[in-house]
């Protein structure tokens, strides 16, 4: 009687943990440039972990009081979840402005926590938490880690971390007013993930308008970005290729990589991030919703394969 109850239990163990069973790699099956969710989401960030993928974005249009986190285990089934941080009641200085809570960047540290850099109004506030659902929290009070008015010209928006290989953290950001002149500036980090290591250098390359994300493959720093209106379909993905991560980043001959392609109705792809998971790049990006309206900020997030070439170019992303 004893060994069946155990073998039942056991039974049950595997089947639950069956159920449970991540199915994220199922990545590879979605179709290029095909919405993952219904839903009016932009910006998106991701991170894995415990078999979940998360996905952190704006909530169309311009952002809202808060953001919106996805998790799924089988990029199938979406699950939209609560955050208790950031709204923009607990995130406005005397240099925010009107503007709403958008474009999140969450990275796991070498510490094991997790930490979010996000655009609230025109400025950026760091946030910190245990796991990806929080609860989270401002590890510097009720302050901006950068505020509105830190450099003159410079939109101080899309903030995005990267660390390197050797452990130091690295923060991009930055963007410009009435669609030109964007700006992007890199400083390091200091080991709590909140505080400026460096002096900030701007490292803007060709073509940059905004949305700054750092891969780093082979030796070679790819710093990705994007350029033209978010509101239309000039939005697209460049990439420009430096020796460290302050750069100098020069532009690749086949950038940009992603862009619109009305034969296959997509429109304004761009704000992306990138995933390596099992060895494979993944790129999750932005596109506007179908009929396309310009003028409308209605974006949907989309998931693609990402590949370097035997040259180490990130290859064109085609529909
Ligand atoms: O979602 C609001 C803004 O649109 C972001 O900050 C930009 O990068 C663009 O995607």
């Amino acid at each position: 009687m004893k060994k069946c109850c155990m073998f039942l239990f056991l039974a049950c163990l595997i089947a639950i943990a069956g159920c449970n069973s991540s199915n994220i790699g199922k990545l590879d099956s979605i179709e290029p440039a095909h919405p993952l969710i219904d839903g009016l989401f932009a910006d998106p960030s991701v991170v894995v972990h415990d078999g979940y993928l998360y996905i952190y974005a704006t909530i169309d249009p311009w952002g809202g009081n808060e953001l919106a986190l996805l998790k799924t285990i089988d990029m199938i089934n979406f699950e939209r979840l609560q955050l208790n941080w950031p709204t923009k009641q607990a995130c406005t200085s005397p240099t925010s402005n009107e503007h709403t809570v958008w474009a999140p960047s969450v990275i796991k540290g070498t510490d094991g926590k997790f930490y979010m850099y996000v655009s609230v109004g025109s400025e950026v506030w760091v946030g910190k938490a245990d796991k990806p659902e929080g609860p989270w929290h401002n590890p510097l009070g009720d302050k901006p880690l950068i505020p509105g008015d830190f450099r003159d010209g410079v939109h101080e928006i899309d903030a995005e971390a990267f660390i390197d290989d050797d452990g130091q953290a690295y923060l991009y950001w930055g963007s410009g007013w009435n669609w030109v002149n964007g700006h992007c500036l890199v400083v390091k980090l200091g080991k709590d993930m909140c505080s400026f290591a460096s002096e900030v250098k701007e490292v803007t390359p060709e073509g940059y308008f905004e949305a700054p994300f750092m891969v780093k493959n082979n030796g070679k720093y790819y710093l990705m970005y994007s350029d033209g209106k978010c509101i239309n379909d000039t939005y697209k993905v460049r990439y420009a290729i430096g020796d460290n991560p302050f750069g100098p980043f020069k532009q690749a001959e086949n950038s940009p990589i992603l862009k619109s392609d009305p034969k296959n109705d997509v429109y304004g792809p761009g704000h992306h991030s990138v995933l390596k998971y099992n060895n494979k790049w993944y790129i999750f990006y932005h596109r506007h919703a179908l009929p396309y309206n310009p003028e409308e900020l209605t974006r949907q997030i989309c998931v693609d394969r990402m590949e370097f070439d035997s040259k180490g170019m990130i290859k064109n992303i085609d529909f």
